[in-house]
């Protein structure tokens, strides 16, 4: 059974063709990459021009989720955010755009100024009024696996079998979604949100495990640091290799989205794993 493609505004994505791009904005003053780059209207949107004809979904976020990063309130978070999807939606009214949130309220004015995508990293547990959300609203919605909260997630994440564990999270998740009527869903495993090296490694190397739930696939390895551990490199902007590296196997393993940041050379990457893993 192929997976359900899905409609965004008049956007088609049609999945296991090519591999879609998912463009990081973070409208941050801490982001583990590009914190402080892009917190002002002005400076977002010239980084959209940038990449806007290289891009499939644009993602935004206006709050850190890197180990260690400290929660924002939600009208911080709005306050950051909302501009910047008002003015990303009036330069591109046809760019799909997803809300990068754990939290209803901002998810739901950020539908309303343009956004047309959940990217929740919480799979829906932070807030109850995030399922129901998606449901009402039928916009299609990421469900990530992170096992402990952004504070303290990267402390001693354990576990017996982490592919397993993770395929069954996001089984449920998927059911429990289903449930409530979400129709469009995609699946994500989390990379570096309560994982070792090792588990970041497991995960990826046996990505493919993830194709029985039957649902498109995001990955998210962009500079992450289990790269820069690998590579030796403490600075994020150094990770793109290794982040070209980590893409082509996610592509292997079936991928069909990836969260980056460097949007132009990982189109190249995509253009070259796709011709060589797509049937
Ligand atoms: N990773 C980050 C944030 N959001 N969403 C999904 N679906 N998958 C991911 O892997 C993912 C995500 C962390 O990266 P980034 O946004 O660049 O950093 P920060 O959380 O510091 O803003």
């Amino acid at each position: 059974m192929a997976k359900l493609p899905w409609q965004v505004g008049d956007r088609r994505l049609v999945w296991g063709q090519r591999t879609y791009l998912m463009a990081v904005l973070n409208v941050t003053p801490d982001s583990f990459s590009d914190g402080g780059r892009f917190d002002s209207v002005e400076r977002a949107l010239a980084k959209v021009e940038a990449i806007a004809t290289a891009t499939d979904i644009l993602d935004i976020g206006g709050e850190s989720t890197r180990p260690g990063s400290t929660p924002v309130t939600a009208t911080e978070e709005l306050a950051r955010v909302i501009p910047v999807i008002r003015a990303v939606r009036a330069r591109h009214p046809h760019l799909p755009i997803s809300i990068d949130t754990t939290k209803a309220v901002v998810a739901e004015a950020a539908l309303a100024a343009g956004a047309n995508i959940l990217n929740d990293v919480s799979a829906g547990r932070d807030d109850p009024k995030m399922l129901p959300l998606a449901a009402q609203t039928q916009v299609p919605m990421v469900l990530m696996h992170r096992q402990g909260l952004p504070p303290t997630m990267q402390q001693d994440p354990q576990y017996r079998d982490v592919v397993t564990e993770v395929r069954q999270f996001l089984t449920d998740a998927q059911t429990m979604a289903a449930a409530l009527g979400i129709a469009q869903v995609a699946i994500d495993p989390g990379i570096g949100f309560g994982k070792t090296l090792e588990h970041n490694l497991a995960l990826l190397r046996h990505l493919s495990a993830l194709q029985t739930l039957n649902a498109p696939v995001l990955v998210g390895v962009s500079r992450k640091s289990f790269l820069g551990n690998l590579c030796d490199r403490p600075h994020p902007a150094d990770r793109v290799w290794g982040t070209a590296a980590a893409c082509t196997a996610a592509i292997a393993g079936g991928a069909d989205i990836l969260r980056v940041h460097d949007v132009w050379e990982m189109r190249d990457v995509c253009r070259v794993a796709d011709a060589l893993y797509r049937p």
